[in-house]
């Protein structure tokens, strides 16, 4: 297909309510919606990078220069036959893995809307429904806390991951696990620990959770080896798995026992997809993460998490735990047992309402052939 249109669209959405983490607190969700036209047909991605540098280096502007000054560019008018093919036109790109996803994921819709196809089958999963968690941030208050973990579990979540920091870790979790004996139960700290901090993750291990999330530094592989060692708890890495390589270094030194993919985190689904098949043949489980995407980022999280060996619950939460009304939909909707059904429709399954789109958007760039 020659690509003849690309279009970048940039969005915000009021959250329904602030989400925290050790790296701080937001209300809106601000990102970059790209659309890629060929043959008449369209594909949609969405860039899951942030406000501000605070979980990756990447923001809206940086994805925003380099969609616009290179990946796009790099992608008008050419013939593309499949999607991955766009990953070694790519390549000239160091880093900035969440601009680079949103336009291979868009590809990616585009061509399984051309076949008539849905994403899970082009990507090659069989699931139909998938395991699901919340991801619930720091509150103000232990009260206000246990409320929330309240609500969810009450909507039907059977697995919640707590977000701690130093002086908001053991004894959160500790509260939440006495109310709560079988719930399956994680935690992410978003790197706000050291090596040093060793004697909190022996309390943690006495709460018998599923995992604990990037405990230590963004970039680190070594001190999560070091802490893997002294620890029962596996250790997950999220911010330090940046490809199907980074993947690979952390399991050659034993970093971690289970690995957090996010498509937009690891550039794209073919190396998402890549990091799943190295960690299967490995034994290594992994699950989806979120980034508190609109319903478009969603439906790409919920076709990956459809591969044998995402077997653990992912970060993806039905659309009302996020925003008042999407840009996309239908909404996922959480099934009483804590999964969301698989998108069947050609492509990612979504629709998007241009109208909302509209609404919510406060730049614009096309590039036509
Ligand atoms: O570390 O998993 C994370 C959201 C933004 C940035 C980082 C993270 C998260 C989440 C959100 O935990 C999970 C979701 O999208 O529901
Ligand atoms: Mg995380």
């Amino acid at each position: 297909m020659k690509i003849e249109r690309i279009e970048m669209h940039q969005l915000s959405l009021q959250y329904v309510f602030p989400f925290e983490t050790s790296f701080g607190r937001e209300t809106q969700r601000e990102f970059i919606l790209v659309a890629v036209s060929a043959d008449g047909v369209t594909g949609w991605g969405e860039c899951v990078a942030g406000a501000g540098p605070w979980y990756a280096y990447e923001t809206v502007g940086t994805a925003w220069h380099v969609l616009e000054s290179f990946l796009a560019p790099a992608l008008m008018g050419k013939q593309i036959e499949e999607p991955a093919e766009i990953v070694g036109r790519f390549d000239r790109v160091r880093g900035h893995a969440m601009a680079r996803a949103c336009l291979e994921n868009a590809l990616w819709d585009l061509f399984a809307r051309a076949r008539e196809e849905s994403l899970v089958e082009m990507l090659g999963g069989a699931r139909k429904r998938v395991a699901v968690g919340v991801s619930v941030g720091i509150e103000a208050t232990l009260d206000a806390l246990l409320e929330r973990v309240a609500l969810h579990v009450d909507e039907g979540y059977e697995r919640v991951k707590l977000k701690i920091k130093p002086g908001w870790d053991a004894k959160v979790v500790r509260a939440v696990r006495e109310l709560w004996p079988d719930l399956s139960l994680q935690v992410d700290a978003n790197s706000a620990y050291q090596l040093d901090d060793v004697a909190i993750f022996h309390e943690l291990d006495e709460f018998d959770l599923l995992l604990i999330e990037q405990p230590l530094h963004y970039e680190d592989i070594v001190d999560h080896a070091k802490l893997q060692a002294q620890v029962r708890t596996p250790i997950c890495l999220d911010e330090s798995i940046h490809s199907p390589d980074h993947a690979r270094w952390a399991l050659d030194i034993d970093a971690c026992k289970i690995i957090n993919i996010k498509v937009g985190r690891v550039g794209g689904l073919t190396a998402a997809r890549q990091i799943h098949d190295l960690c299967a043949e490995r034994g290594v489980p992994v699950w989806c993460g979120g980034m508190m995407e609109t319903n478009v980022g969603r439906a790409v999280n919920v076709a990956l998490a459809a591969l044998p060996n995402f077997t653990l619950p992912g970060d993806i939460s039905a659309s009302a735990r996020y925003f008042h009304q999407d840009i996309a939909g239908p909404d996922f909707v959480l099934n009483p047992d804590s999964t969301l059904d698989v998108p069947v429709g050609s492509g990612n399954g979504m629709t998007v309402d241009m109208e909302r789109v509209a609404a919510v958007r406060s730049a614009l760039r096309v590039f036509s052939w």
